[in-house]
C-alpha cells in the first residue's frame, strides 16, 4: 500500500504549546521505516503551513487563536483531498483541531467517489463542542462539531460534504462536558464510554462498527487521540484523564481495524513531545499505527470477534 505522511504541526486548537514538535517526534521514533518494513511505500511529504485567513469578528472573544486554527484547516482539508487520490494519508500531529481538516477534507474525497464516510474516534473526550457551546474556547475540543456540519464556525471553510452522525463511532469516552453530553444524546452518535468497554470488552463495540463500515462500503477515518491511552502508558499529552484504554486495548483496536481492511486515512493526534518521557508516548503510538498497518506476531485464520 502507498502511505503519505504528512506533518502538521499545528498548536492552536488549544493554549498549552507542545504539540508543533509532534511530526518530528514520530519520524524520530521510526514510523517511516515501522511502515516501510511492514512492505508499505511512505512518503513523507513534510510539514504542511497554515493558509493564511482573516479574522471574523462573529467568531465568540473566548475561542483561543481562531484565525490560525481556520487557515490550517483549509491547507490540511485541501491537502487531505489530494493524498486521497492514491494513497493512505496519515496526519501527524499537531494538536486535535487538526481533524477540522482532515476529516472533512477526506469526507469531501469520499462524496466525490459516491462512497459514505465513516469516522472511528479514539479519545477519552467527544469534540463534539461547537465555538458557542465550549467552554474552554479550545478549538481542539471541536472537530467533531465541525465535521458533522454544525453551526457557528464563522471564518473557516464551508463543510460542503458534513460526515452523517449515524456514520461515528466514539471510543474510549471519559471526560464529556455538561454541554456535550446534551448534545451528543440528541445525535446517532455511536458513544462507548469506557465503563461499557470495561463491561463488554472493547472488541465488540469496535466488530459492530466495522461491521456497518463493510456493509455500506464505506471510508473509514480513524482518528487516534494520544488521551485514548491510559496516562500511565501515554504521559504526552496536556489533557491526560486516567482510567483510559491499556496497551493491549489499543492494539486490538488497532488489529481488527486491520483485519478489516477498512482503514482510508488515519490522524496521529494530541501527543505534546514537550511532556514525554524519553520518547515512549510517541514510541508507543508508532507501534499503534504499525499495527493498524499489519504488524502482528502471527496471521489469524478468521475473526475472531463479532
Ligand atoms: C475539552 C478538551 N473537552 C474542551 N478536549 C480534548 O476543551 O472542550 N479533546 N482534550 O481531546
Ligand atoms: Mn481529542
Ligand atoms: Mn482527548
Ligand atoms: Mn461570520
Amino acid at each position: 500500500q502507498s502511505i503519505i505522511l504528512i506533518g502538521a504541526p499545528v498548536d492552536s486548537g488549544k493554549d498549552r504549546r507542545g504539540c508543533l514538535m509532534g511530526p518530528d517526534a514520530y519520524r524520530t521514533a521510526g514510523l517511516a521505516e515501522a511502515l516501510t518494513d511492514l512492505g508499505h511505500r511512505v512518503t513523507d511529504r513534510g510539514n504542511l503551513a497554515p493558509a493564511s485567513t482573516m479574522p471574523d469578528s462573529d467568531m465568540p472573544r473566548h475561542i483561543h487563536a481562531p484565525a490560525e486554527t481556520a487557515g490550517w484547516t483549509a491547507a490540511i482539508m485541501a491537502e487531505a483531498e489530494t493524498a486521497m487520490q492514491d494513497s493512505l494519508p496519515i496526519f501527524l500531529g499537531g494538536d486535535h483541531s487538526l481533524s477540522l481538516g482532515s476529516v472533512t477534507g477526506v469526507a469531501n474525497d469520499a462524496a466525490a467517489r459516491n462512497r459514505p464516510q465513516f469516522v472511528l474516534w479514539l479519545d477519552a473526550h467527544s469534540d463534539f463542542h461547537t465555538p458557542q457551546s465550549t467552554g474552554s474556547g479550545n478549538l481542539h475540543g471541536t472537530p467533531l462539531g465541525y465535521a458533522t456540519g454544525r453551526a457557528g464556525f464563522h471564518g473557516f471553510p464551508p463543510v460542503p460534504h458534513p460526515v452523517p452522525e449515524a456514520n461515528i463511532c466514539i471510543l474510549g469516552l471519559r471526560s464529556v462536558d455538561q454541554a456535550e453530553r446534551e448534545a451528543l444524546q440528541a445525535t446517532q452518535i455511536r458513544c462507548h464510554d469506557m465503563r461499557e468497554i470495561d463491561e463488554r470488552g472493547i472488541a465488540r463495540p469496535l466488530a459492530e462498527f466495522l461491521d456497518t463500515v463493510a456493509s455500506a462500503r464505506g471510508a473509514l477515518h480513524v482518528s487516534l487521540d494520544v488521551d485514548f491511552l491510559d496516562p500511565s502508558f501515554a504521559p504526552a499529552v496536556g489533557t491526560t484523564v486516567p482510567g483510559g484504554a491499556t496497551i493491549r486495548e489499543a492494539h486490538l483496536v488497532m488489529e481488527m481495524i486491520c483485519d478489516s481492511g477498512l482503514m482510508t486515512s488515519l490522524d496521529l493526534v494530541e501527543l505534546n513531545p514537550f511532556l514525554d518521557d524519553r520518547g515512549r508516548t510517541a514510541q508507543v503510538m508508532v507501534d499503534l499505527a504499525a499495527s493498524a498497518l499489519g504488524r502482528r506476531v502471527f496471521d489469524r485464520p478468521t475473526q475472531a470477534f463479532s
